[in-house]
């Protein structure tokens, strides 16, 4: 039976291409990389912090020596197994070269049964420098544009780990994934590929397998005295759902087909639509006589996918359809969770996945500047019903595609598409991010002169190796990308598009300008929450240009961006304090008016997904949640916008009303949805002054649109009044001024603060209108949460906001600011 063993231990790291740090090893963390184990060893600093990451830029430049050594007995052949290695090494067991690697996107196997001692064996995993790599294919290949100046599209790497316009240069090196040695005898499963596929409520699963036999006759058999033949008979089964088939392989043969069927099985739903049934799949090998040699086993669900993409009256849809049910995609995009990514594990993985799923989400975009996800990170989708598209790495950049990187493109994609088959979240594979794009739009034509840009991946190489390994799987050669050459790739009438002309160039209310079938990013910049930012700078007194937070917006213009974006809709901020609120507030803002308008032209649009969910290190950026975990007021927005009832106000023009409001009601259910809204027109005062009832009746998986009668859409005074719907706990809002120019009444309420087993609960009665009242506890205590934010309230009414905290807050603290914030209470003169 094939045995594996970790070679997680006793590992050291050292360099002898650096004075920056002494020439003795230090201890390593394996999987890990360089920079953590630096960290752990005294000898930087976190590279997170401040600006310290522009010190630390000579680790990418440096090459270094991994080594650790362990004990081991000879078996018939015995495989070094790296699952990652970042990037471009040199591995000597022993003193002898056994391999070199050239990829951190796939996994590596060698045989190292000559190199083995019996006793101590000394293995050794030499990096050298990503830069020096990269640099040298370039000055080769020739130079190519991309969006930023640095050789990422050279090397197989995480692109992003060069900097990003959310992220910092970290270029890591490292065993960044498990490494085992791995003995077997006459055979082993080398690879398994589960392919699945429903139809008509019959599942089957088609088990490709290949097995790799020892090499060439029964070299150097543990026991003489009982060789098994490795050319001879072996036998196969597989067993799902309690049905289980054998195939043989006759003497030589090293690849079959299991099929399996199976009536009638549960199945696996994206969440929203039904349960996550998830089955065990297993595989085993065994000789002619029974002895099993190895075996292989993970979850499969069953779920059919397709795109809907046949042309209609708006253009080119974009339409996921799981089994049979066309899914409205509500997603986040991804990005590494951490820039030193082999510091995520599983439990991280469950954690951010969850909030996601708790946002409301169904789907997330792995974007294609990171990583293949890991297993762990698909499992949780898995269980989560969040359903995944996964980029092709490759990133706003022209990619060569000369050897040696046209192989090792090859070798990932095969590798990453075999081991992600069994995972039903994983529902579309993606060519690139906006190179396409970028290709049609950003000059690359002129600066490329011809040379190979990426095209023979997007529209042949990656079709092709899914074709052959994974047909069970809808493809798209970009994101964005229109579905067809004769179209601009970034139209939004045909199929994804990405929306960065507000955020870059316009405001946020142009989100409406059109009705695009799938928008698979746009997003607007907020900071992280206070605590995170109190965590990682040191800046005092923090403020919107103070050094840290500049360090720490990597995009172009970026505070410009935010500034302008508050200009243009709130109240000017008087300290810190109020700019950190308002910028968040505006983000929730701005993703807002996005996504009601996108699903308030379901069927037309099918899906918005937001760019970012989350960070990779302390960041202004996009993201929903920071990279402490921390929710900014986005999630909690979203989670309002990304339930499946959605009420909300959109200016329409319906028939005559050119200018006209309409409340649109948006049922995701699979269950029709009727109800009573009440749209009313208030004074801040919360005094009415004209009311429309509406009687709901909103079938399963669609939205209705109502117009609104002039007397409740139209106000005496666009300062001083505003709309507000309900239907039983839903509420919209459309306030007819934006709120820099409205009259607000200086802040008035009072506040009641309940003690619970494991926090508070802090009830906020409104005197005056309270806009989006939200509190911000991690003021006090860096680990407090709080359930909801972004509430408005009106003169009379209360909200109850649940904190958990493990310390004791001080009441008065809590409900006033900088704790407790709305909008209004800028209007409180100092
Ligand atoms: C798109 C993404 C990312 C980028 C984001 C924000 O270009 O694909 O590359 O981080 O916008 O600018």
């Amino acid at each position: 039976m094939r045995s594996v063993r970790p070679l997680h231990d006793g590992w050291s790291l050292r360099s002898s291409t650096t004075t920056e740090v002494p020439a003795a090893a230090v201890p390593a963390s394996v999987p890990g990389c360089v920079h953590t184990d630096l960290m752990a060893a005294g000898l930087i600093p976190d590279p997170y912090v401040d600006d310290d990451e522009q010190r630390l830029a000579w680790i990418g430049r440096t090459d270094w020596v991994y080594q650790t050594s362990f004990e081991h007995t000879r078996a018939d052949r015995v495989d070094l197994v790296c699952e990652g290695l970042d990037t471009v090494a040199t591995i000597t067991l022993n003193g002898v070269e056994v391999g070199r690697t050239e990829n951190m996107h796939r996994g590596y196997r060698f045989d190292v049964r000559d190199a083995l001692h019996d006793g101590a064996n000394d293995l050794r995993v030499e990096f050298e420098s990503a830069y020096a790599y990269a640099e040298r294919l370039r000055e080769r290949l020739g130079d190519r544009p991309a969006a930023y100046d640095q050789p990422y599209q050279f090397i197989r790497k995480m692109a992003c780990n060069f900097g990003w316009d959310w992220g910092p240069t970290v270029v890591t090196a490292g065993i960044w994934r498990p490494i085992a040695l791995e003995s077997w005898s006459t055979a082993r499963l080398a690879r398994v590929r589960p392919l699945v596929t429903v139809e008509s409520g019959t599942g089957r699963v088609r088990v490709e397998v290949e097995v790799e036999r020892a090499a060439d006759g029964p070299a150097d058999p543990v026991d003489p005295a009982d060789p098994v033949d490795p050319a001879g008979p072996l036998t196969l089964a597989a067993t799902v759902c309690g049905v289980r088939v054998t195939a043989g392989l006759a003497a030589g043969e090293t690849s079959t087909t299991l099929e399996l069927e199976i009536a009638e099985p549960a199945l696996w739903w994206p969440r929203g639509y039904g349960d996550q049934r998830l089955h065990a799949l297993a595989v085993t090998l065994a000789t002619a006589e029974g002895e099993v040699l190895d075996r292989w086993e993970r979850s499969v669900g069953f779920r059919s996918v397709r795109v809907e993409t046949t042309p209609d009256a708006h253009g080119t849809p974009f339409t996921l359809v799981v089994n049979d049910v066309p899914v409205f995609v509500r997603g986040f995009n991804w990005i590494p969770d951490d820039s030193l990514v082999s510091r995520v594990d599983r439990e991280r993985y469950t954690r951010r996945l969850t909030q996601a799923a708790e946002a409301g989400a169904n789907y997330l975009r792995v974007w294609g500047g990171g990583i293949y996800e890991s297993d762990d990170f698909y499992d949780a989708a898995d269980s989560l019903g969040l359903m995944v598209g996964q980029d092709f790495l490759f990133a706003c950049a022209a990619y060569p595609e000369e050897e040696p990187l046209r192989s090792e493109v090859a070798a990932e994609a095969e590798d990453n598409v075999v081991r992600l088959a069994s995972h039903p979240s994983l529902v579309l594979w993606t060519g690139n991010n906006e190179n396409i794009w970028g290709w049609h739009d950003w000059k690359w034509r002129e600066r490329l002169d011809g040379r190979s840009w990426g095209a023979g991946y997007y529209f042949d190489l990656l079709p092709g190796i899914l074709a052959r390994l994974d047909p069970t799987r809808p493809y798209w050669p970009g994101s964005p990308w229109s579905g067809s050459t004769d179209r601009h790739p970034n139209d939004p009438a045909h199929g994804t598009s990405h929306e960065w002309e507000v955020w870059n160039r316009v405001d946020y209310l142009h989100y409406r300008d059109h009705v695009p079938r799938f928008v698979a990013e746009f997003g607007f910049q907020a900071p992280p929450a206070y605590a995170t930012l109190r965590c990682w700078l040191s800046d005092d007194p923090l403020a919107p240009d103070s050094p840290g937070l500049v360090h720490h917006q990597k995009a172009e213009d970026g505070d410009g961006k935010l500034r302008r974006g508050l200009e243009a809709h709130l109240p000017t901020p008087r300290d810190f304090d109020d700019w950190h609120y308002l910028t968040q507030v505006n983000q929730a803002r701005a993703v807002g008016v996005a996504v009601s308008h996108h699903r308030s032209h379901r069927p037309v649009c099918m899906g918005t997904i937001v760019w970012q969910l989350n960070d990779s290190w302390p960041a202004t950026s996009w993201s929903a949640v920071d990279c402490d975990g921390r929710r900014k007021p986005l999630w909690y927005a979203l989670r309002r916008l990304y339930a499946d009832r959605l009420l909300t106000i959109q200016p329409r023009a319906i028939q005559s009303h050119r200018d006209g409001l309409a409340l649109v009601a948006v049922n995701d259910e699979g269950v029709d949805w009727s109800g009573r809204a009440v749209v009313t027109r208030y004074t801040l005062d919360g005094e009415p002054r004209a009311t429309h009832t509406v009687d709901l009746r909103v079938p399963a998986r669609s939205a209705r649109t109502c117009a609104l009668p002039d007397d409740v859409a139209t106000p005496g005074d666009p300062a001083g009044e505003l709309l507000r719907a309900e239907v039983g706990d839903l509420r919209a809002w459309w306030f007819f001024a934006e709120d820099r120019d409205v009259a607000y009444p200086p802040a008035a309420y009072s506040a009641e603060v309940t003690p619970t087993v494991d926090g508070l609960l802090v009830t906020v009665t409104a005197g005056t209108i309270l806009r989006d009242l939200t509190l911000f506890p991690d003021r006090l205590d860096p680990a407090a949460t709080v359930g909801d934010a972004l509430v408005t309230l009106l003169p009379g009414e209360s909200a109850t906001f649940t904190v958990h905290s493990a310390q004791p807050l001080d009441p008065a603290a809590l409900t006033s600011r900088p704790v407790l914030r709305c909008v209004n209470d800028i209007a409180v003169q100092p």
